[in-house]
């Protein structure tokens, strides 16, 4: 096991890092900007190093500024959270030539996998289903190829990610035009214009399956998490079980991303994406990370990810095979509290929390950086806390989550607790049948705000 670890990230991913740390009786190092200097997991660490100003480029985000101060404090590895440098190989690759031990996936497989296109390719491969569309990037006639995959069709960005650069294209008279716009919008994104079509699908779910793998052929897949709920690619309310899988899918897709896992030569923890609509399931991306939304698979699996992924870094096998991987043993919730305010569009709220009381109780866990007194700034995301519930079936689960919502009261700052609630009492939700477009359609926001896919 290593001897100290350097959390490359802030909020409330590196303070459940830290914890885990410390059950495992490996001390921390916490990095921070100059914003961050009153947040929870620089006084919860061993030791913390100011990495730099708040702009995350010039903190978070500097590769040279986080392996420095690893270097400095003699941490023997390195936890990226989520975000940031999580998902870059190259900061993966760096740690290994220093001498530091990534605690993620190779870079040679997230390589593969992180790029959409061949990604893809990879899933092909595996014979893992994939949404019909162009055999890698749009090269030649592209008005041939949407002719043959058959209208609407999508553009995806194949170096995004999380719905970012996509555009629905109709019919084939705006194809050239919603390409070329594709292009200059991905180029100017993620510095790559490359660009590939899907068929696109109308009203589909989104389901992940989280794996784990320990690099010696051991793989196992654990049950779905369900993350429809979304608004503009943001996800609000995460699940597990999915209230759309019967077993034998569940079965299926579990397969399906052990699969890919291991024909990608992947490690550690990571979540392979897929859309599910009329009882089909398409892959559509890996992250190569541990995810914000990893407590619903924790609560139903009986797992501790955090922990799975440290040990797995350090060279230990798998603790268990995928009968226990798969167990379901009841139903989770997680609510993402952000600083925002939904009656202005979730317009982000940063600014002093003055009071907070948080719920606690049978099967409820928080996961949060806040305290009374904290300023939640203005240069990151706004997430503020994970209310995270777990009951034997979805409607005892439910009831949880509301009993818990309504005993977090947050002082000082507008935050999406109530809007949780306004879901979960929606006789849609609590039915289960609903799909990516049910914020938008079910009048649960005030204003109509303008759609793409
Ligand atoms: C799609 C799709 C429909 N058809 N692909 C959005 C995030 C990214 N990971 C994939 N996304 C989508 N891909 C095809 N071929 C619709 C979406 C999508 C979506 C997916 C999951 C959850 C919410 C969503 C909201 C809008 C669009």
């Amino acid at each position: 096991m290593f001897k100290k670890i350097l959390i490359a990230n802030r909020s409330e991913i590196a303070v459940r890092a830290i914890r885990a740390c410390r059950e495992l009786g490996v001390k921390t190092v916490a990095v921070y900007s100059e914003a961050d200097r009153e947040s929870r997991h620089v006084a919860l660490a061993d030791q913390a190093v100011c990495i730099g100003p708040a702009p995350a480029k010039l903190s978070y985000l500097d590769a040279e500024a986080v392996l420095s101060a690893a270097k400095i404090t003699g941490a023997d590895a390195v936890h990226p959270g989520y975000g940031f440098l999580s998902e870059n190989a190259d900061f993966a690759e760096a740690c290994r030539s220093r001498g530091l031990v990534f605690i993620g996936p190779p870079p040679e497989a997230s390589r593969k996998l992180g790029y959409k296109s061949s990604a893809k390719a990879v899933a092909l491969e595996a014979k893992v289903p994939v949404v019909p569309g162009t055999k890698g990037l749009v090269a030649g006639d592209a008005a041939r190829e949407a002719a043959a995959i058959g209208y609407p069709v999508l553009i995806k960005a194949a170096a995004g990610g999380g719905g970012k650069g996509m555009r629905v294209v109709r019919q084939a008279g705006e194809l050239a035009a919603q390409l070329a716009t594709a292009a200059n919008e991905a180029k100017a994104a993620f510095g790559d214009g490359a660009v590939y079509l899907e068929k696109l699908l109308d009203r589909p779910r989104h389901v992940e399956i989280q794996i784990a793998a320990d690099g010696r052929g051991g793989a196992v897949a654990f049950p779905e998490r369900d993350c429809t709920v979304q608004r503009r690619h943001q996800k609000l309310v995460e699940e597990s079980p999915s209230p759309a899988l019967t077993p034998e899918i569940r079965r299926r897709m579990q397969e399906a991303a052990v699969r890919l896992v291991k024909a990608a030569g992947y490690a550690n923890v990571g979540t392979v994406e897929f859309l599910f609509q009329d009882g089909q399931f398409y892959f559509i991306e890996v992250n190569a990370r541990l995810q914000v939304e990893h407590p619903v698979t924790e609560a139903v699996a009986g797992v501790d990810l955090m922990e799975l992924m440290i040990r797995l870094a350090a060279g230990e096998p798998l603790p268990f095979g995928q009968e226990r991987a798969g167990e379901i043993r009841g139903h989770s919730f997680e609510h993402r509290i952000n600083a925002e305010d939904p009656d202005n569009g979730f317009a982000p709220c940063p600014g002093r929390i003055e009071t907070l009381e948080l719920p606690g109780g049978a099967g409820v866990r928080v996961d949060t950086h806040a305290y009374a007194g904290y300023t939640v700034p203005s240069y990151y995301d706004s997430l503020i806390a994970k209310v995270i519930t777990f009951a034997p079936d979805r409607p005892s689960a439910i009831r949880r989550s509301l009993r818990a919502l309504g005993e977090l009261q947050v002082g000082g700052i507008k935050t999406t607790a109530a809007f949780h609630a306004k879901v979960l009492s929606h006789p849609v939700f609590q039915k289960g049948d609903f799909d990516t477009h049910f914020i938008e359609t079910h009048g649960l926001l005030d204003s109509k705000e303008p759609q793409n896919a």
